[in-house]
């Protein structure tokens, strides 16, 4: 076994490999980027090296800096993890050649595997079930017309260097065949530098099932079972989970022989999933496969007691696979579900900035053992009776922040339960434990969407998010009563904790008398006149026409406080709610101005106050670009515009001054 490796790759997927290593007694280097200096993934490596700017393309998939930091610190392997260097046959060879070994298949496998028609033509003699159609060398217009008519409309287009559904045509009927073939063939050479395309069967409400194999380099080839990841958007996965609801064991049984004969076709070594669709009644296609360990490789680890990255590490030493065949059965359930910093309500655009409170699901241990196993600090899988019910695979900490260069994902949320709807309910619950401050989050989208009938009722397939699209996406709500007292509940609990004045005294039993306190409060979609009246009963609360006794047994729900912004979370929602606090300006001195502060990292793209101006409250001082979108930062109130701190151009960090503005 190695004594030190070197992981090519950053957040999540390096400490998750740092922290298996670190069980096995593995020395582990990381590389990191400028931006990545303070990173997760650099703390829990024994040794980091920086390998260049925050540009991945200047960094993380500088194949050469990454095996001169090898060289250079002694490491013997190199694990790529999933994304940058993982499936570039170059920098597998390029590690060959510099001694190391590459933690992954060989690269005639990822070859052999990445041009999408030549694996389907490998697949083929391999006796890998594929959807009918055609996928040669032959691309005359008038032959693929023909092969087109012969497989029977709807026929899908593909293009053959594609991936990740670029690149694809639904062809109705034959006299549309000749326009989509032009526009398939114009949209692939734009986007691959390659034309050439081929042709199936298309299929109308598929599932995405795919299996994980696990070969060795003694001959052995196993599966670990399958992942079901119909839930996607726009070709990203948003849950996986296994087992795959509704399969039979004849069928697994078909679907594992069938992507071992895949992996086999290739002299497979290592980790690697192949990717089916299967109809609703079960008959299944290869699609790819993809020749790296997954993100939503937990969800096999929970259900089979398994740790991957470890059979990675023994495979790639030279050692026999850890289990054979029939030593494998599958235990429960587990649900992954993919935490972003992104904005569901703005297309999901991602949101950077700073991780300001970061609060987890509480440790779950049941009779089963296991607490929650925050990965990178205890081991990835349980090796015992049974798995932890939850688990967070995360690269961020409280603080972190989310920044444009790398791939937006906070966490992923895994959860074990004895059955799926057992793990669905934890699921629920998990997320409902999930408060992030500092970003947009889809914690709240995830929440509907694994709560929603569909995905309850296991209906999957690959079309599950467009279709529920309305219950997934509601139009905003004002904040319900229940919310606005918590917020109400936490203010004046926090008033009585610093209060000297008696009359912020805000017990009930000074209160002989009723006495009514205004509080305002508002977020983005309204403003709240509340009030909390003081009765000898208690305090009752008062939003427009509702009201609610705000006692001990007010609604559940946690709240945090900003300043003058409560955070709160019930059900699953964060609620913002600013509280008009008519007594903040009071004793306000000159030199607290409006804090005028950039909201994100991003570029000032203009500049619409000068310096020494007058403005009124709302006024248009300065507008940034962040993510491809503009943010309007307004003055606070009616003021002057002391200095301007930036110019057209320049890149400002997050939470940076941007004037020097005095409010009149
Ligand atoms: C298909 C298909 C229907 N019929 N092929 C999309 C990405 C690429 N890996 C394969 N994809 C599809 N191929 C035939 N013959 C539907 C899809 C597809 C899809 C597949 C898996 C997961 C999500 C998907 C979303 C839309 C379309």
């Amino acid at each position: 076994m190695f004594t030190k490796i070197l992981i090519a790759n950053r957040g999540e997927i390096a400490c998750r490999v740092a922290a298996t290593a670190r069980r096995l007694g593995i020395k582990t280097v990381a590389v990191y980027s400028e931006a990545d200096a303070s990173a997760r993934h650099v703390a829990v490596c024994d040794e980091a090296v920086l390998i260049g700017p925050a540009a991945a393309k200047e960094s993380y998939l500088r194949g050469d800096k990454i095996i001169a930091a090898a060289k250079a610190t002694g490491a013997q392997a190199i694990h790529p993890g999933y994304g940058f260097l993982s499936e570039n046959a170059e920098f597998a060879d390029a590690c060959a050649e510099a001694g190391l070994v590459f933690i992954g298949p060989p690269a005639s496998a990822m070859r052999a595997m990445g041009s999408k028609s030549a694996a389907k033509q490998l697949m083929e003699k391999a006796n890998v079930p594929l959807v009918p159609g055609y996928h040669g060398e032959q691309q005359d217009a008038d032959f693929l017309h023909g092969e087109a008519d012969r497989i029977g409309y709807p026929v899908l287009l593909k293009a053959s260097a594609g991936g990740g559904g670029k690149g694809m045509r639904v062809v109705e009927n034959s006299a549309q065949f000749k326009d989509a073939l032009a526009s398939c063939k114009r949209e692939a050479i734009s986007s691959f530098g390659d034309d050439k395309v081929l042709a199936e069967k298309y299929l109308q409400r598929p599932r995405h099932i795919e299996i994980q194999v696990f070969a060795d380099t003694l001959g052995n080839c196993i599966y670990l079972f399958e992942r079901d990841c119909s839930v996607q958007r726009r070709h990203q996965k948003v849950l996986e989970e296994a087992p795959a609801p509704g399969m039979t064991d004849e069928r697994r049984a078909a679907m594992g022989e069938a992507a071992v004969a895949a992996a086999r076709a290739v002299g497979y070594v290592g980790a690697g999933t192949v990717e089916f669709i299967a109809n609703q009644d079960g008959t299944f296609y290869f699609m790819e496969m993809n020749t790296r360990l997954q993100v939503e490789h937990p969800v096999t680890e929970m259900i089979t007691g398994t740790d991957l990255v470890e059979w990675q590490l023994r495979v790639a030493a030279g050692e026999p696979l850890p289990k054979q065949q029939h030593e494998l059965t599958i235990n429960g359930h587990a649900i992954e579900a993919r935490i972003y910093a992104e904005n569901p309500e703005k297309g999901f655009l991602p949101s950077i900035g700073t991780l300001r409170h970061l609060g987890t699901p509480a440790a779950v241990s049941f009779e089963l053992g296991g607490a929650a196993t925050a990965i990178g600090g205890a081991g990835a899988a349980t090796h015992g009776a049974a798995p932890a019910a939850v688990r967070i695979d995360s690269g961020v900490r409280q603080g972190d922040a989310i920044s444009p260069f790398y791939d937006p994902m906070i966490a992923k949320l895994i959860v074990w339960g004895a059955d799926r709807k057992q793990a669905l309910a934890r699921m629920a619950q998990a997320l409902e434990q999930y408060h992030i401050v500092g970003l947009h989050t889809n914690i709240a989208f995830l929440k509907r969407l694994v709560e929603g009938q569909a995905f309850a009722s296991a209906d999957l397939d690959t079309g599950l998010i467009e279709r529920n699209h309305d219950t997934l996406f509601p139009t905003a709500q004002p904040a319900p009563v229940a919310a606005l007292a918590l917020a109400a509940k936490a203010l004046l609990a926090d008033e009585r904790k610093h209060a000297t004045d008696p009359w912020q005294q805000t017990t009930g039993w000074r209160m002989n008398q009723t006495y009514t306190r205004k509080l305002a409060f508002a977020d983005e979609h309204a403003a709240y006149d509340t009030s909390v009246t003081y009765r000898p009963g208690g305090l009752l609360f008062t939003s427009g026409e509702e009201s609610i006794q705000l006692g001990d047994q007010a609604n559940r729900g946690t709240v945090l406080r900003d300043g003058d912004t409560f955070h709160v979370f019930s059900n699953g929602m964060h609620y913002q709610l600013a509280w008009n606090d008519p007594m903040a300006h009071a004793g306000e001195t000159e030199s607290e101005g409006g804090r005028l502060t950039a909201p994100m990292p991003g570029k000032v793209v203009a500049v619409l106050a000068s310096k020494g101006q007058d403005v009124k409250k709302g006024d248009a001082l300065v507008i940034m670009e962040a993510m491809k979108m503009e943010h309007t930062i307004a003055a606070p109130h009616d003021g002057t515009v002391n200095d301007i701190l930036y110019n057209v151009g320049d890149q400002v960090a997050d939470g940076a001054p941007l004037l020097d503005f005095q409010a009149a």
